[in-house]
């Protein structure tokens, strides 16, 4: 069989002073960290758009990657090579897990029985690698953004029967991710949203988002699915406005709707900054909250205001990330899958392995520093004496329920001014972060 990936070896950890582009320097998948080897902590997961689908094509100008693996344009045979190439390219890798949309896979036929029939000859030839690899999918999705059709979105689309051909996708899509064992299904609104009110009738678009959700999740437990559900937020592009914002609107909106024993949250890194959040903030945020599933590892460019989808370099940032995801006591069904494309310039297909390599080894060190961050204990240490004041006294009170409005201005008025102020050490604490994150 022919390799599509040829400059690519094996993918080995040879530790931080190798010299090797094609070898982990930090990611070494069985060494235990945090009570876990790295590959479980990690959950690494490639994503079939970028790695297999992007070329390249920008706004202004069309692919620089040849991604035809040696295919002449019939689209059915490009879709059974890229099976080929995404397993080559996870095995010489060492990547355990991939996501995909449905349009990834497989070509949209004329009509969607013959989509339903490219879907299920791709089924089969992806089972068949599944099997003789042991790599697992992580989630599945549907792509109701792409096609025309959806110009309007799909479950916010005015037309019920853009509704309806939607909701057909979405059940095939499930039904892929069932059949592959799945344990995760995202929905990633990327029409959701509107354009102008003037022509948007908002309640009516959310209802109908929820009653598409709902319809999903009846299904897909019908069938046997029994992982979690997720929305990616995401505050706009394509639409001006997207209605799953991020992590606190989407989480205000499972609430409302009845959804939240069924859906979790899949944060991406290029979304969080975008709506104007830290990437650590949404997952604290989701964490707290109790949404934590599932992450779209990549990173954005704060210089420019959209949706970059760059491969991880930014060591602060996969740290802060990793030490959430251990607060959090791991993944469960989520993991971090790389929503991650390489440069227009980088256009050899050995630049997808280089930037995976970096990918993954930034993921890697964020873990270790995480772990010792942890370890350490002055950041928690700290950040618990600093609401030390909850724990006796009128903040007990308070806590417990005891305290009332009435009692609290009885005491203030007794208390006088307040005079145990303490300082926030913010410097001190970014230090501390420094002295763990080069002490490595
Ligand atoms: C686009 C999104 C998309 C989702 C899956 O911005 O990141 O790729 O992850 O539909
Ligand atoms: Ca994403
Ligand atoms: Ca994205």
């Amino acid at each position: 069989m022919s390799e599509f990936f040829a400059d690519v070896p094996q993918i080995k950890y040879e530790g931080k002073s190798s010299t090797n582009p094609f070898a982990f320097k930090y990611y070494n998948p069985e060494e235990i960290i945090g009570g876990k080897s790295m590959r479980e902590q990690l959950k690494f997961a490639m994503s079939w758009w970028h790695t297999l689908g992007a070329d390249g094509t920008d706004m202004f100008g069309s692919g620089t990657v040849d991604k035809s693996f040696g295919t002449d344009g019939d689209l059915m045979k490009l879709a059974k090579a890229k099976v080929a190439a995404g397993f080559e390219f996870m095995q010489k890798l060492g990547i355990d897990y991939f996501c995909f949309h449905d349009a990834d896979l497989a070509p949209g036929g004329r009509t969607l029985a013959e989509t339903y029939e490219n879907e299920e000859i791709i089924k089969e030839t992806i089972l068949v690698e599944m099997k003789k690899t042991g790599i697992k999918n992580l989630w599945g999705t549907s792509n109701c953004f792409t096609h025309p059709r959806y110009m309007h979105g799909a479950g916010t689309a005015p037309n019920a029967d853009v509704f309806a051909y939607a909701a057909g996708q979405i059940k095939k899509a499930i039904d892929l991710t069932v059949a592959f064992g799945g344990t995760g299904y995202v929905f990633w609104g990327g029409r959701e949203g509107y354009e102008t009110l003037l022509n948007t009738d908002m309640e009516m678009e959310l209802d109908n988002m929820a009653r598409l959700h709902r319809m999903a999740v009846e299904y897909a437990r019908v069938i046997g699915f029994r992982g979690d559900f997720y929305i990616e937020p995401k505050p706009k592009e394509p639409t001006k406005h997207q209605y799953d914002f991020d992590a606190a609107s989407t989480i205000a909106y499972l609430c409302k709707y009845h959804l939240d024993s069924d859906f979790r949250l899949n944060i991406e890194a290029n979304h969080a900054t975008l709506a104007g959040h830290t990437f650590q903030h949404e997952l604290r945020y989701a964490r707290t909250n109790g949404f934590f599933g599932s992450i779209d590892a990549n990173q954005g460019d704060m210089l420019l205001g959209w949706d970059t989808d760059q491969f991880p370099s930014n060591v602060y940032e996969t740290a802060m990330c990793m030490y959430e995801v251990l607060k959090e006591g791991g993944f469960t069904n989520g993991g971090l899958n790389f929503d991650a494309k390489t440069r227009r310039g980088s256009f050899e297909l050995k630049d997808i392995a280089y930037a995976y390599i970096v990918g993954m080894d930034t993921f890697a060190l964020g873990l270790r520093i995480a772990d010792r961050l942890i370890q350490d204990g002055r950041i928690d240490q700290f950040v618990q004496h600093r609401y030390a004041s909850y724990q006796r006294g009128i903040g007990a009170e308070i806590v417990s329920g005891q305290a009332t409005l009435k009692t609290l201005a009885e005491y203030a008025l007794q208390m006088g001014e307040v005079h145990t102020n303490q300082s926030g050490r913010q410097e001190e604490l970014e230090g501390i972060i420094n002295n763990i994150m080069f002490s490595l």
